[in-house]
């Protein structure tokens, strides 16, 4: 932990034990994620495998989020920082050599692929991509809503290594007239009736030369947190769509009126207010841009009397970044984008230097535009889930 993270206000000790149980043994503190709403301390730091300090939302089935402390430096997040997403408990005794990978519905022949197989069904391809929740972020949201509190670590960027879904999609075929394609994991709903996390992409968007059925991530074998030993990556597009433990492909030759596509995931289409009912939605589908200082924290002090140096990251959400600017109030300066490393779907740094005697900064934030030309919004588009929040993040420096 550095002094940064404890000047966020990270608090050794405080409600350790409730916490404490055969997965929680060494909860080493609290961080505070400043959501507006309620409740804002979360454990952090327990042993989950393989993972180094992470905020823990849930335990079962496992909701981690990265501090933001995990992104100060660098493009790729560690596996060890990688947030963790489980809509329903998930086995953690799989067996390599048995798992299987059936491919059905409107295809030409069902077949069930082994390991070696899916991995032979084509060239291996790399993707660096950046694996985001939709839901990141909500807790900040302005009126509260409903969903996991998180702030803003339900991201990562990593590299993905498979092979193309189209060239697994071919070891049966897709039938004339297909139109979706559906995945589905070894996660099982938690209570009887409830539905299964199934998700399905348009044929369009399955066929795609960078969608990927992944076996590594940062050229590691997937964790088993992270879907081991296959999950689907689509790139740009939100992450609920990258099925984790991936076990089953059906292809669709209609609509998806699965439970996690056609009454969740969704957002409006119309601006909506707290309270409005009866609004037309849409599938969440790609990411808009983002971007974060990691240099300072907010409220920090910074000298008066010499230039200051601020740094951070971006990302530009379905393509790459066009630009970053730092902006306050009434105010623009474009930032330094850092070397275009891994391509349009990744985390990319970016820095400026303000002259001397800046003074206060008040509500400075960076706001990236991506090669679409979409901009971060100065103002939070609300919306009932808190989906794909893209405000302009802001932060306060007291000038000394
Ligand atoms: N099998 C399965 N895959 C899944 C999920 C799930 O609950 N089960 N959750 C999805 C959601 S909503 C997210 S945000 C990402 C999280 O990926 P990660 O845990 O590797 O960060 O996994 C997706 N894939
Ligand atoms: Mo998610």
């Amino acid at each position: 932990m550095n002094s940064r993270m404890t000047r966020r206000a990270l608090i050794a000790g405080v409600g350790t034990a409730a916490l404490a149980g055969p997965v929680l043994g060494q909860v080493s503190g609290m961080i505070d994620l400043g959501l507006p709403g309620g409740p804002s301390l979360r454990p952090l730091d327990p042993p989950f495998p393989g993972k180094g300090a992470m905020i823990v939302q849930r335990i079962r089935p496992p909701l981690l989020e990265a501090p933001m402390e995990a992104f100060r430096k660098g493009t790729i997040t560690p596996n060890a920082r990688m947030f963790v997403r489980w809509n329903w408990p998930f086995p953690t005794d799989i067996s390599a050599a048995k798992h299987r990978v059936a491919i059905g519905g409107a295809v030409k022949a069902p077949v069930s692929l082994t390991l070696d197989e899916v991995a032979a069904a084509g060239e291996p391809v790399d993707i660096v991509a950046v694996n985001q929740c939709a839901g990141n972020g909500r807790g900040l949201s302005e009126p509260r809503v409903t969903g996991t509190q998180w702030g803003n670590g339900a991201m990562g960027c990593a590299k993905w290594t498979g092979v193309r879904l189209r060239d697994v999609l071919a070891k049966a075929g897709v039938a004339e007239g297909a139109k979706r394609v559906r995945f589905a994991g070894l996660d099982v709903p938690l209570t009887e009736g409830a539905p299964q996390f199934i998700k399905s992409i348009p044929l369009d968007i399955a066929m795609r030369d960078d969608v990927l059925v992944a076996w590594a991530m940062n050229d590691e074998p997937l964790p088993i947190l992270h879907g081991f030993p296959l999950r689907i990556v689509v790139p740009g597009w939100f992450s609920t769509y990258w099925v984790k433990m991936l076990s089953t492909i059906e292809v669709l030759g209609g609509e998806d009126e699965s439970h996690y596509v056609a009454e969740t995931y969704r957002w409006p289409t119309v601006p909506v207010k707290p309270g409005d009912k009866d609004f037309p939605t849409v599938p969440i589908t790609t990411m808009p841009p983002r971007s974060f200082i990691t240099s300072h924290d907010d409220g920090a002090t910074v000298a008066r009397a010499r230039p200051l140096k601020l740094e951070g990251f971006a990302f530009g959400g379905d393509t790459g970044l066009a630009k970053v600017e730092l902006v306050g109030e009434g105010w623009s300066v474009p930032c330094e984008l850092g070397p275009d490393e891994h391509g349009p779907y990744a985390f990319r740094r970016w820095s400026v230097t303000l002259p001397d005697g800046s003074g206060n900064l008040t509500g400075i934030g960076a706001k990236a535009t991506n090669l679409n030309g979409l901009t971060q919004p100065d103002a939070l588009v609300w919306n009932p889930s808190g989906y794909a929040r893209g405000v302009i993040e802001r932060i306060t420096l007291r000038a000394e």
